[in-house]
């Protein structure tokens, strides 16, 4: 793959002036509006200065957003969040992948962040559609308090999975099964976006807890995006099947910290749940 001469440079300045104060060149990762770009929001999303932090607020007009430059058929996709702290309650902080055909046919992967009041767990909220179809949501509380410090949020999507990574430990893997008549995404290219929205109708405990618009704005703060092509089996090492270790630390996480997950949900499926539920 060729580099872009302009590209070229700026990696080439980049290691100089590592090299001239003497921190290892992998310390310098390019700016994360190198990657994305503010979509949304009249001013309300930023990058800083130093070009290593993308902003996004929200108030009682506005959100805002972001999206990838580049779109994707099958990519490894990771960035650091650090979620709205305090009272969060009604918002919603995202990361996901959709694609830019019709609707009615359209493929995404979520990861959204629902907000709680001060001390309440957030729930990352996941879901995938494929052809048009979702409904295949999992959703988990965090080990951790999400809005202390800036924690690793990634989606694998390669022909054999989607995974869903926290901090490197793998939550959610859906495999394609498409062989098997189950809709997989592969077919359409998909870009990235982010945003900080308001959803105080559904967000937080089922809508009962309510935006706190005296604490707005509302920041989250997103850093060290990459995203990295995965069209062929095995690049980078992704892509392939998960090892012992990867899958027993996805049962810890799945074990202990799931709160919502559609194949156990009896009694929104009483003709049983989808067919991918019982598939290895
Ligand atoms: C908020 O906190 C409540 C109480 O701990 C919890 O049940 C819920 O899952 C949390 N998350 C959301 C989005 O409501
Ligand atoms: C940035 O993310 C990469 C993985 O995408 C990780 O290897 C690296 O340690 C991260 N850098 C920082 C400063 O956290
Ligand atoms: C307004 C408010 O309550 N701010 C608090 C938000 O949480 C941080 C710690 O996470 C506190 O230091 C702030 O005082």
């Amino acid at each position: 793959m060729a580099l872009s001469s302009r590209a070229c440079v700026v990696v080439l300045l980049l290691l100089g002036l590592c090299a001239a104060i003497g921190l290892p060149a992998a310390a310098a990762a390019g700016r994360i509006d190198d990657g994305l770009e503010v979509t949304w929001g009249d001013g309300r999303g930023s990058v800083s200065p130093d070009g290593q932090e993308l902003t996004l607020s929200l108030d009682r007009t506005s959100g805002s957003g972001f999206r990838s430059r580049d779109t994707y058929l099958f990519a490894r996709a990771d960035v650091q969040i650090k979620l709205v702290p305090n009272n969060s309650a009604g918002t919603v902080t995202t990361f996901y992948f959709i694609s830019e055909g019709p609707w009615d046919v359209h493929d995404e992967v979520d990861l959204e962040f629902l907000g709680n009041v001060t001390g309440e767990p957030y729930t990352l909220h996941t879901n995938v559609f494929a052809n048009g179809n979702g409904g295949k949501e999992q959703q988990f509380h965090l080990w951790f308090d999400p809005t202390t410090d800036f924690h690793a949020y990634s989606i694998e999507w390669t022909q054999q999975h989607i995974l869903v990574l926290v901090d490197g430990t793998p939550i959610r893997e859906f495999k394609n099964h498409a062989d098997r008549g189950v809709a997989y995404p592969s077919t359409q290219r998909m870009r990235l976006y982010g945003s900080l929205w308001d959803a105080e109708d559904w967000a937080t405990q089922g809508g009962r807890v309510k935006t706190d618009w005296s604490q707005a704005p509302f920041v989250a703060r997103y850093r060290n995006f990459t995203a990295a092509d995965a069209s062929s089996t095995g690049t980078r090492g992704y892509g392939q099947q998960l090892d012992a270790a990867a899958q027993q630390a996805m049962k810890w996480a799945r074990d202990n910290y799931m709160v919502y997950d559609y194949c156990a949900d009896g009694k929104r499926f009483p003709q049983g749940v989808p067919p991918e539920c019982s598939m290895p």
